[in-house]
């Protein structure tokens, strides 16, 4: 038997990625930028060659079926095809924080599988290369890869092999504040994949969303750069806006917010009017990522916090890489 463990942050995209040019192949119409988040992490453990029949997925501690097994499957077989391995794998996924609420924990389970299964089957991979292979069980986990500020480059090539992440900046580069405000812990009716397919076919102005991205994704990353958090703020608030707007308007109705998200906002917008820059951003889910300066990241919280309807607060940073954590 072979057994690998390693460990993956998730990440918040400031620019993001809402759209596939390829669904099979996770191959997206644009390029993205998130920010690796610390302590917000999955750890996933993969052995091969149990005597197992079929793989089994245990997911925090319960064995599951149904779409989140058939695209743990679908990625080991692809992982299994490159390595010429045939056994079945047991794979254990621990996060640490509510899955499918909008955390991207399938962004941080599918960089640390790769890594994790990669490894256990000896293939050695290169960080493009894991970037890629993570790209295969969810898009946003091509970014986890990396530790900081990640951007991932969407590529021309029709099999996706100029399609990875590549890190634009480290954790300590800038110490951005990260403050996560989790206004409903219920699962979301409609998951990104999902969504952004609907978002793509049945939005009129899911063209004016493509037709608007580069612009945000360049003021991301200048501000990034830059340490420039009103540049890069400002521009993550309109690209997550438009987002938003655009699968609203798709038919029927795609609202991924909670009334607690919209008080939120409104509660960065008046931070803001008092003098604490701020800003908001917001996946495909309920809940609201705030950036903000590191000294001002405790008075950020505390704000966010008092807000009516936040069930709790979570703070995070920069994070770093994937890691190995065992091999055997
Ligand atoms: C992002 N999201 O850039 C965007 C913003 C959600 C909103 O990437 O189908 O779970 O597995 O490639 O990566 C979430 O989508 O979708 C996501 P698949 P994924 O972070």
């Amino acid at each position: 038997m072979v057994q690998a463990v390693a460990n993956a942050n998730s990440n918040v995209a400031l620019a993001k990625y809402w759209g596939k040019r390829n669904e099979d192949l996770n191959l997206p119409c644009t390029g993205s930028i998130s920010v690796t988040l610390a302590g917000l992490s999955t750890t996933a453990r993969v052995s091969f060659g149990a005597g197992r029949d079929h793989d089994r997925v245990v997911m925090n501690g319960e064995q599951v079926a149904g779409s989140h097994a058939y695209m743990v499957r679908q990625f080991l077989d692809h992982v299994r095809q490159t390595a010429g391995e045939r056994t079945a794998a047991e794979v254990e996924i621990h996060s640490s924080f509510p899955v499918a609420a909008g955390l991207a924990s399938s962004a941080s389970t599918f960089a640390a599988l790769a890594l994790a299964a990669s490894s256990a089957l000896g293939l050695s991979l290169s960080p493009r290369d894991l970037s890629v292979l993570a790209r295969r069980g969810s898009g946003s986990a091509a970014r986890s890869i990396f530790g900081g500020y990640a951007e991932w480059l969407p590529g021309e090539a029709d099999d996706g092999s100029d399609s990875y992440a590549v890190q634009l900046a480290s954790p300590e580069h800038w110490r951005l504040g990260v403050v996560v405000a989790i206004t409903d812990l219920g699962r979301k009716r409609v998951g990104s994949r999902e969504g952004m397919a609907h978002a793509l076919k049945q939005s009129p102005f899911f063209p004016a969303w493509l037709e608007s991205h580069k612009a945000d994704l360049e003021a991301v990353r200048q501000g990034i750069l830059d340490r420039d958090l009103a540049l890069t703020g400002r521009a993550a608030e309109r690209n997550c806006l438009k987002m938003h707007a655009a699968s609203m308007a798709a038919s029927p109705p795609l609202l991924y917010w909670k009334p607690a998200t919209l008080a939120v906002i409104q509660r960065v917008l008046q931070l803001r009017e008092e003098g604490t820059e701020a800003y908001f951003t917001i996946d495909a889910g309920p809940q609201v990522k705030v950036i903000c300066s590191w000294p001002q990241r405790d008075a950020v919280a505390a704000a966010v916090r008092e807000v009516p309807g936040v069930q709790s607060v979570l703070l995070s940073e920069p994070g770093g890489a994937a890691e190995l954590v065992e091999r055997a």
